[in-house]
């Protein structure tokens, strides 16, 4: 069963990036399945920071191939400045890169909507990244979208214009207008430079090479409380970013999948609105927006920063089904002389309760923490797990404890060497 998948547990940044590139040597193939430019994967090595939206985290081993699922949404635009910065650093992407034709394209004018329609909500903003995310996955379920293997077609030109007609009348039903012409050029110069990549029908490429023994690696983005189904919606992305939308995202069957690899932080961040229970609003909270740099990758919005939440965390684990965890950022906390772990919730009538429940409720719960000391050391340098400070192996011991899952890696640092595989 050669498909392994990764999935981030909160609300995404989790450091999914590092770990699939981490993790890529031992695949043949890293998919993308879900998502698009609203993703930003951060890898880190031979001292230079590389960031990623579309291109899969394995782009920068040459021996593997790099798939853009179907499930995915795609900005010409963005994707080839992102192959720009690649061959910038002498990377040709292009040669180990397939798109699906069945994926979908982000036209400018879902950019304009996405825009339009934030807008509109007043003060119930999603905190979207304005990427177009929402506009064109709802094309996609309206079965109005246009897809990658449409820019193959004589008739693309006729269609966009449609497209971007029906656009035009969404904008004039919020009394706007789309104002898109300054990034037509560009879209099409995209779109050309696009059709000079490997488009295919990749679930035909990647079952193909199920069959001759290849190991895949399916690269989730954002995280599963943002997912469209599970997470904390309204407030969510417009995906499905759990394990099974490796399977509809990628034309992969269930049965393939062997190991769900689920990524943490050694606490929590979110951007973008929607509720957060173990959110602090207090210098802590900062202490660790500055010591995690936690800035969006893509937008570079402070990201709200809280404690673990084990409720949450366990909910992720439940619907994805999660064989490993891999605990992230634990450096971040160096300094701290006490961590809260949140083991439960209390709702307004004063019950206990691990189960989140849905959103009017969610907000209403008042976390209950248990304190665990802090080890005040920095970890960086420790490459040796044994060496680790025995306040972090307690730490990960009452993680495992609560959650049920053993953590086979901790992150002590950005760079790929900084990683410790847990036996
Ligand atoms: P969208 O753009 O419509 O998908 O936004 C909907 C919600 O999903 C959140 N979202 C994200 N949350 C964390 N990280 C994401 N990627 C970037 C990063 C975000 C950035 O890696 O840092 O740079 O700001 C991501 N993408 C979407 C978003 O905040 C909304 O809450
Ligand atoms: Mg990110």
């Amino acid at each position: 069963m050669p498909v392994d998948v990764l999935v981030g547990l909160q609300w995404g940044d989790e450091g999914k990036g590092k770990i699939v590139d981490v993790l890529a040597p031992t695949y043949d193939v890293v998919a993308r399945f879900q998502g698009g430019p609203n993703a930003g994967h951060t890898l880190t090595f031979d001292g230079q920071k590389h960031v990623l939206h579309q291109v899969p985290s394995g782009i920068f081993h040459p021996h593997i191939i790099n798939v853009v699922g179907n499930g995915v949404v795609l900005d010409p635009v963005v994707f080839r400045t992102e192959f720009q910065k690649l061959t910038d650093r002498g990377i040709d992407a292009s040669r180990n890169l397939y798109v699906s034709k069945k994926a979908q394209l982000i036209l400018p004018s879902h950019r304009a909507l996405d825009r339009i329609s934030e807008e509109a909500r007043g003060g119930g903003k999603i905190g979207s990244t304005l990427k177009g995310i929402g506009p064109t996955y709802q094309d996609k379920i309206g079965r109005t979208g246009l897809r990658v293997g449409d820019i193959l077609h004589p008739n693309f030109q006729e269609r966009y214009a449609e497209a971007v007609a029906r656009h035009a009348k969404l904008a004039a039903f919020h009394g706007r207008e789309l104002e898109i012409e300054p990034f037509e050029d560009d879209f099409f110069s995209a779109v050309d430079f696009l059709r000079t990549l490997r488009l295919a029908d990749t679930e035909y490429l990647l079952n193909d090479l199920l069959r001759q023994g290849k190991r895949i690696l399916a690269e989730g983005a954002q995280g599963s409380l943002l997912d469209i189904d599970f997470g904390t919606y309204p407030f969510v992305t417009s995906s499905s970013t759990v394990v099974a939308g490796a399977c509809t995202g990628l034309g992969i069957a269930p049965a393939h999948i062997d190991r769900v690899y689920g990524i943490s932080k050694a606490y929590c961040t979110r951007v973008g609105s929607g509720p957060f229970p173990t959110e602090l609003h207090d210098e802590i909270g900062e202490r660790i927006r500055q010591a995690g740099r936690e800035f969006g990758s893509t937008t570079g919005r402070p990201r709200r920063c809280g404690w673990i939440d084990i409720p949450s965390l366990r909910y992720s684990i439940m619907l994805n089904g999660v064989t490993e965890l891999h605990l992230m950022k634990a450096d971040v906390l160096d300094e701290f002389d006490e961590l809260k772990v949140c083991t439960h919730y209390l709702t307004p009538s004063g019950e206990e309760t691990t189960q989140l429940p849905d959103l009017s409720l969610l907000e209403t719960l008042t976390p209950v923490y248990i304190t665990l000391p802090g080890w005040r050391t920095e970890l960086q340098n420790i490459s040796d797990p044994e060496r680790l400070p025995i306040e972090l192996k307690q730490y990960l011991q009452f993680l495992e404890e609560q959650l049920q899952v053993p953590i086979r890696i901790v992150s002590v640092g950005p760079d790929r060497v900084s990683t410790l595989h847990l036996s």
